[in-house]
């Protein structure tokens, strides 16, 4: 398990330990860090996994993509290349990467079909972390293709839940609303500001859920192109918004700041070729929002990073 600290690898953990696995490893970046190619091959001659799920990342919303993209593009490429290269060296039975929906095309057609990969211009706040990705989808065809191994690419949209990182810059937008409402509501604030217009449209899936779908596809898929993760279904920014206060129980107003960058439009995954596998989502928003929320109260509330 590659990134088992984070939003998705502890997701993916719990549902394996959950469905009995019992050999499960995965060292956290302060033991392992997976930019150092020497120190990423030694892991693997010492541990030798018979099987892979790269989650590990860097990972953030729109304004962390937008500020950083050299670390984006830099610490992923480094990433994937030495966990890919190193899986190779150990010809790993299986593996699992995963990617983003933010790998299409700005203006795809909706909802967006994995054929749509490489079809037309990236959006431009994350095309850096992007290009990453699709680096990551092209190394796992090529392994396919050059040694016949059946590793797979999964490419999950918007995803939020429990150990998400809530930090006020780098987050992506549910838990950055979900910690500025309930900042404002606690300080007795009447009126908070969110970036951008709030009309582009976004699909959340929580991240248990696609936990689920990766232990799902590791077990029923084998090709070469990506396989969408999603809900199927979207709403805008706005509409989250309301659904946030309501879960935080903020009642001020809610104002938009359009001088910040409203990123692409639309991103909604068409997830027939995972629907024909077998696979639904289980989470509702609403009910993965309280959960996410009850989570941060108890565990970062006042004074969250
Ligand atoms: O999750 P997010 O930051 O990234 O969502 P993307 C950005 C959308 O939410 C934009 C609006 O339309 C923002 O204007 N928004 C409103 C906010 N208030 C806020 C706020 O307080 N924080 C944030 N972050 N957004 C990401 C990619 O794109 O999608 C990542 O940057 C990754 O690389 C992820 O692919 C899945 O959904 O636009």
């Amino acid at each position: 398990m590659a990134g088992s600290r984070g939003l998705v690898g502890s997701a993916v953990w719990r549902e394996l330990v959950r469905e009995g696995f019992t050999d499960v490893v995965g060292p956290g970046s302060a033991e392992l860090d997976l930019r150092e190619r020497r120190a990423v091959f030694d892991w693997f001659a010492a541990e030798r996994p018979d099987a892979v799920v790269l989650a590990a990342a860097r990972v953030g919303g729109i304004r962390a993509n937008a500020t950083r993209p050299v670390e984006f593009l830099s610490d992923n490429l480094r990433i994937q290349v030495n966990v890919l290269d190193a899986a190779l060296e150990h010809r790993v039975e299986r593996l699992l990467f995963l990617g983003s929906s933010c790998i299409y095309p700005k203006f795809a057609e909706q909802p967006i079909r994995e054929e749509a990969l490489l079809t037309g211009p990236l959006e431009p706040t994350n095309d850096a972390y992007a290009i990453a990705k699709i680096a990551g989808i092209m190394h796992v065809q090529a392994a396919r293709r050059q040694y016949g191994l059946p590793w797979i690419s999964a490419m999950p949209t918007n995803l939020y839940g429990t150990g998400d990182n809530f930090h006020p810059e780098h987050s992506h937008v549910l838990p950055s609303l979900v910690r500025r409402f309930h900042e404002a509501k606690e300080s007795g604030a009447r009126r908070v500001v969110n970036w951008g217009s709030g009309t582009p449209r976004r699909e959340f899936l929580h991240v248990d859920d696609l936990a689920r779908a990766c232990l799902h596809v590791l077990e029923h898929y084998d090709a070469d192109e990506p396989v969408n993760i999603g809900t199927g279904t979207d709403l805008t920014i706005r509409e989250l918004a309301e659904l946030v206060a309501e879960v935080v129980g903020y009642q001020g107003r809610v104002e938009w700041d359009p001088s910040q960058p409203d990123g692409t439009p639309r991103k909604l995954l068409d997830v027939s070729r995972l629907t024909a596998l077998g696979w639904a989502p289980r989470i509702g928003l609403r009910e993965g929002l309280a959960q996410t929320y009850a989570w941060y109260v108890e565990n970062l509330g006042s004074g969250a990073l």
